[in-house]
């Protein structure tokens, strides 16, 4: 074969290999710009009407903070609802503190991971003013069926009343001798370095803030009703209303025990 017509083939062959790799790079272009234009609301200008809120997946909780307004609350996030006049989204940073989770309200917004090491973002614009029941879609431990989530939908007054409350930090000593000597055990054991109470010592990141305890309708991220005798129970041994939980029971005395749900319900 003359030299020429080998250099032709080679050439050719080489083209067809490249064909459809640029084919292929061509129509991987046209999906990254396709994603770039659904994902596109979520970086848009928001409107001043808008709220930001950071969502932390936790075995097996989930953290809420909204950096602007200085609050942090767990498992109930409140947000104003939109009319007709005035749009009022609610954007979502999510993360996790461990292993993937899944921010799922069907009601309201489809499911997105909360993965460690990354931050993904969605936002959320109820119309109708309620509470929207939702839950960790993805399997991440042994609680997993008990990570629930209440979207707590509200008016925009309503909301702004709630904001104003969440961000008092706890009054100083309680009136009642049992919630003070409850305040003391409290402050002065592990409770404090778990769990955080805005204008105390206690600043523990590692379970949810119990500044406006009172203020969530469930404890243990909805696996039980937020009452005096649920507390007790579960500050007695939270694996029995939730197994595997990251709560250890301490063995405390009956006595302390009333002191601590004593302070505990003050916490509004
Ligand atoms: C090792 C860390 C740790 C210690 C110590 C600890 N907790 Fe917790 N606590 C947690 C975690 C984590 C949760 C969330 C569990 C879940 O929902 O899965 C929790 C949940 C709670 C809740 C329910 C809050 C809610 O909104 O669901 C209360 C009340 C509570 N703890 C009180 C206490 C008290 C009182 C003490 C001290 C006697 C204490 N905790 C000690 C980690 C801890
Ligand atoms: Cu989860």
């Amino acid at each position: 074969m003359p030299l020429q017509t080998l250099w032709h083939i080679r050439r050719r062959v080489a083209i067809r290999r490249v064909l459809p790799t640029l084919r292929r790079a061509t129509l991987l272009a046209g999906l990254v710009a396709a994603s770039a234009a659904v994902a596109a609301p979520v970086t848009a200008p928001q409107p001043p009407t808008a709220v930001e809120v950071t969502v932390v997946g936790r075995q097996w909780w989930w953290e809420i903070r909204y950096p602007k307004l200085g609050v942090v609350t767990a498992n109930e996030l409140h947000v104003p609802v939109s009319d007709s006049l005035t749009r009022r989204p609610t954007f979502l940073t999510l993360e996790s503190a461990d292993v993937v989770h899944s921010f799922w309200v069907p009601r309201v917004a489809g499911k997105t991971d909360l993965i460690p090491n990354r931050t993904n973002r969605m936002w959320v614009e109820p119309h109708e003013p309620g509470t929207y029941l939702g839950q960790c879609a993805e399997y991440c431990g042994t609680q997993h069926a008990f990570m629930l989530l209440r979207i707590v939908a509200e008016p925009p007054e309503q909301f702004a009343r709630w904001v104003e409350q969440q961000r008092q930090t706890a009054a100083p000593a309680p009136a009642d001798p049992a919630a003070a000597a409850g305040r003391r055990v409290f402050l002065g054991t592990v409770c404090a370095s778990c769990h955080a109470v805005a204008g105390t010592v206690a600043n523990g990141r590692y379970g949810p803030d119990l500044t406006h305890l009172m203020s969530r309708a469930t404890i243990g991220a909805g696996v039980a009703a937020n009452t005096r005798e649920r507390l007790r129970a579960w500050v007695r041994n939270p694996d029995g209303l939730k197994r595997g939980v990251l709560m250890p029971a301490m063995q405390i005395d009956d006595e302390y025990l009333d002191q601590l749900v004593a302070y505990l319900v003050t916490l509004r």
